[in-house]
């Protein structure tokens, strides 16, 4: 590593990454960030194995919340198709098909602004059952009591996913139902209960480089780093109050991928939303940039997704295999 870099790309995990330090990685010149990234990510991981995780929407629509980015918030007008929590066989259908399309874990996600405690019973059956077939677990409900972490790791749940979004400067812009604190003590329930915790953000939504900067600093200060930082491209949903936002640099959102896998040095850095706009040769940038885990799968949450033939073939190309 070059004297210039030694400064601000440490060998230990870091909690006190200032928004200096973080703005001088992005600053980079694109080569030299790319190959720091590549080379902490090769310290860490098999550079040429991903980790697939496939989502299914158990609860769609009619969120009170108001997250302009979501065409499930009930205050949008997003075109959606309403269904009320999903029955355990169905979930379970879908866990086993994933499955069989090779991937590992199973996330299953609720338009809610936070499960009443009857809302979690049959969510535990489904983490049972999702178990019981050799899958890891991972669930997003949205905000959740001490109480009910500790349940959810009872029933042996293995992910919750939370997300910050963006910056805490920025966050008022984007959702004003909740604030950035009650997500930071969700996330401190889940972490303290035992569960792994998936966290990560949105870039896209018309927010600057002090913003991804200022959710980056956010995501590795916490107490530990996440285990799976997921980084989405927001998906420009008509009907939704970003539906014509700008759409962002995609060598930016790289850029973002590259900050987040120097910092995390030890964390899945997930590319999340968004790929279904992306090139195969951004993918390539994304994955060279240090991201090593995607959502595979033709539908995320209620947005299309990539098919898996099209995944199995990119990672063919780039001869990258699914991590078991
Ligand atoms: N309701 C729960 C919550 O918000 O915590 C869980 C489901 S919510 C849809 C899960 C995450 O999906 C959000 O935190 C957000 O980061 C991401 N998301 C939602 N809509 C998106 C979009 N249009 N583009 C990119 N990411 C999106
Ligand atoms: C995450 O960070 N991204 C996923 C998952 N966690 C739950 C959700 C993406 C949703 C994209 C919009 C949709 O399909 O509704
Ligand atoms: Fe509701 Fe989650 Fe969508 Fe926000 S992101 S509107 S909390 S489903």
């Amino acid at each position: 590593m070059n004297a210039r870099l030694e400064n601000i790309i440490p060998e230990e995990l870091r909690h006190d990454w200032t928004a200096d330090e973080i703005a001088r990685l992005f600053d980079m010149p694109f080569m030299d960030l790319m190959f720091e990234a590549q080379t902490i990510h090769r310290k860490h991981f098999d550079p040429n194995k991903v980790q697939i995780s496939s989502l299914l929407s158990i609860k769609t629509g009619k969120c009170p919340e108001d997250c302009a980015y979501c065409p499930q918030s009930v205050r949008h007008d997003a075109e959606l198709t309403v269904d009320p929590l999903m029955p355990l066989d169905e979930v379970l259908a879908a866990a086993k098909t994933a499955k069989e399309k090779g991937s590992s874990r199973f996330c299953m996600g609720a338009a809610w602004r936070s499960p009443k405690d009857r809302d979690l019973e049959p969510v535990i059956d489904m983490v049972k059952g999702v178990k019981a077939l050799g899958m890891e677990t991972c669930l997003t409900l949205g905000m959740l009591s001490e109480k009910q972490t500790q349940r959810l790791k009872e029933a042996g749940l293995d992910y919750y996913n939370h997300n910050l979004d963006t910056s805490p400067d920025f966050y008022g812009e984007i959702i004003t139902t909740r604030t950035y604190q009650d997500r930071l003590d969700t996330l401190g329930h889940v972490r303290d209960a035992g569960i792994h915790v998936c966290c990560g953000g949105i870039v896209g939504m018309g927010e600057t480089r002090k913003d991804r900067v200022g959710l980056l600093q956010q995501l590795a200060n916490q107490p530990q780093h996440p285990e799976s930082v997921p980084i989405n491209m927001l998906v420009r949903v008509e009907g939704t109050p970003l539906a014509e936002e700008a759409e962002l640099d995609q060598l930016e959102f790289v850029r973002t991928l590259a900050v987040a896998r120097i910092m995390m040095p030890h964390s899945f850095v997930r590319l999340s939303a968004g790929r279904e706009s992306m090139s195969d040769e951004t993918q390539a940038l994304c994955f060279l940039a240090g991201a090593n885990s995607i959502f595979y799968g033709e539908k995320l949450l209620t947005t299309p997704n990539p098919s898996a033939d099209h995944d199995m073939d990119l990672f063919a190309k780039l001869g990258i295999e699914v991590m078991q």
